[in-house]
């Protein structure tokens, strides 16, 4: 299931089976085909547990017509094949794309999905990092068969009226033939409809905007998490010919002053930065571990999670709808120098990862804050230009939510100025030797003094090491889960304390396997600073946080 609720109900839409065959494409033939299961991660099979190559995914399909195969992710090159012939070819793991063959006779149909997980000399995002690259077909795809037009993208906007709420849509439709197509589109929300005469030039994407008054809706909250099913209908000729369905929630986020505001109420964020990846599954979790996750966050009393450092599985996102949790989701890119930004691809990429984010995900209630370009060069010329035409492009996807960076410990920062939230990774006691308090106040002085006075900021990262079951009863040990207790609590307890931040994600939530690049730097070949390991055994440091988050309501 690509989401956790039904999309269409006219659109003939059905999951590509889940069994593909897979073979290596490498020299020593490392895999010969064999049968495996997608979603997955190749390195979820014994023999590719340290893959990095490229491999071929198979499979037979019956379709015919206009066929669109959405592919939700490939890890992190994809190349589509339909009977041989190039469809699609895509970069980045973490957002879904689509391979089109239109007018396809009926019948059997060969799919092949080249993957590629090579640090080649093209790749600006993907590199050796504190996370994993995996490689496979991570999440669901999908085999649709369309109309002479289809829905290409539906987004809704709540907005906050005098008198209650109104749901405003942007409705994306394609006209997939070679003439002009007439016909009309509704908006449904909450019981109520509205619908307007429509005409399609040929082979081409045409916008309709819809404004629906919605006084009777009930807001979405973390405490009330409300939703309202939405759909977008297509009818060509009086007959229906395409729909889409999605989920929103009634609420709106600003910032005012150094607070951020959900429907007026002051935000104060506890929370974790939580990476896609689980033992065995890596970045391909089953939902059902999804869920597991979600509600070991509950029980830890956070209200909010960071999806470092790349966008997330809807259907992760659609759990944090639906449970009350809040999201900062952010596009990918992890740590770059400037020399590494100046990559001829990278901006490329960047945008890429940036739009596709913002357009697949733009629905869901729970994002409250767009991010992008954890810890990259903001402190030089160049790279706070690139920073800037990110946030700048984020706004114009989505004016509607605040952008932030989460930026690394260091002097110089010249981006403060250029978010709505300042956001700051910090590590006192941990990678430096000095209290936390003066490494906060050291930080909050200079994003005053560098342009971000008066804005919200958020602490994005703090946190220290354990290796699950290391124990010192002295707490002195560096990774013993005592110590890593006793590091922990200082942090958590000044930053909460704190009537500058509006908040905390806390580094982090699981322990992630790290690519071999990082191993000497990490033990075990993980960023063990998890309050559970990669399985969720909970350390000593999960009881802490589930108890000072208590304290600090
Ligand atoms: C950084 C970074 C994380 C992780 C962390 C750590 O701040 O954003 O990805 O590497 O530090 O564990 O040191």
């Amino acid at each position: 299931m690509e989401r956790l609720f039904s999309t269409h109900s006219i659109r003939s839409s059905r999951e590509c089976s889940p069994i593909w065959t897979l073979a290596t494409l490498d020299e020593g033939g490392l895999l010969q085909p064999e049968k495996v299961i997608v979603p997955s991660v190749w390195e979820s099979h014994p023999a590719l547990r340290n893959y990095r190559g490229r491999a071929l995914y198979e499979q037979t399909i019956h379709a015919s017509g206009n066929l669109r195969i959405a592919l939700g992710g490939v890890s992190f090159r994809a190349k589509v094949y339909l009977d041989g012939i190039l469809l699609a070819d895509h970069y980045g793991a973490y957002t879904g794309f689509d391979a089109f063959a239109l007018n396809l006779a009926e019948g059997e149909h060969r799919l092949q999905v080249e993957v590629d997980n090579r640090f080649t000399r093209d790749s600006a995002l993907h590199l050796p990092n504190d996370y994993y690259c995996y490689g496979g077909i991570n999440r669901p795809v999908l085999l649709e068969e369309l109309q002479d037009a289809y829905i290409s993208r539906f987004h809704v906007l709540p907005k906050k009226m005098e008198n209650g709420w109104s749901a405003d849509a942007e409705i994306a439709v394609r006209n997939l033939t070679s003439h002009p197509l007439h016909g009309s589109l509704c908006f449904s929300v909450a019981g109520h409809e509205s619908c307007i005469p429509m005409d399609l030039p040929e082979n081409d994407t045409s916008t309709f905007s819809f404004s629906i008054p919605c006084p009777d809706a009930e807001p979405w909250s973390p405490d009330s998490p409300v939703l309202y099913t939405t759909q977008a209908l297509l009818t060509l000729d009086r007959k229906p010919a395409d729909d889409l369905i999605d989920r929103i929630g009634f609420r709106e986020i600003r910032t005012e002053g150094r607070q951020i505001l959900l429907n007026g109420r002051v935000l104060h964020l506890k929370g974790f930065n939580r990476h896609e990846d689980y033992g065995v599954f890596g970045l391909s979790a089953p939902v059902e571990a999804m869920m597991h996750d979600v509600q070991l966050l509950h029980d830890l009393g956070a209200n909010c999670i960071r999806t470092c450092h790349y966008p997330n599985d809807p259907r992760f996102l659609d759990l944090c709808d639906e449970t009350g949790l809040l999201v900062w989701e952010e596009s990918h890119a992890r740590g770059l120098s400037e020399e590494q930004m100046r990559h001829p691809q990278f901006m490329n990429q960047l945008r890429l990862s940036t739009t596709e984010m913002v357009n697949q995900h733009f629905n869901h209630p729970s994002i409250f804050v767009w991010g992008c370009l954890n810890e990259c060069a903001d402190n030089t010329e160049y790279g706070a230009d690139c920073y800037r035409e990110i946030f700048m492009l984020l706004h114009s996807l989505d004016n509607s939510r605040p952008v932030t960076s989460a930026l690394l410990e260091r002097p110089g920062g010249r981006v403060y100025g250029d978010m709505d939230i300042v956001s700051i990774n910090i590590y006192p006691q941990w990678y430096q030797d000095v209290p936390v308090s003066e490494s906060l106040q050291k930080k909050l002085k200079e994003i005053d003094a560098c342009g971000g006075k008066g804005k919200p900021v958020i602490v994005s990262e703090i946190g220290a090491g354990a290796i699950y079951g290391y124990h010192d009863p002295f707490g002195e040990a560096k990774w013993s889960e005592e110590r890593q207790c006793r590091i922990l609590e200082s942090q958590i307890t000044s930053i909460l304390s704190s009537p500058d931040v509006s908040g905390v994600f806390l580094w982090q939530f699981a322990d992630v396997r790290v690519d071999e690049e990082w191993s000497m730097r990490r033990p075990r070949t993980y960023n063990n600073k998890g309050v559970t390991d990669e399985y969720r055994r909970p350390k000593a440091s999960y009881m802490l946080v589930k108890k000072l988050f208590k304290e600090f309501q």
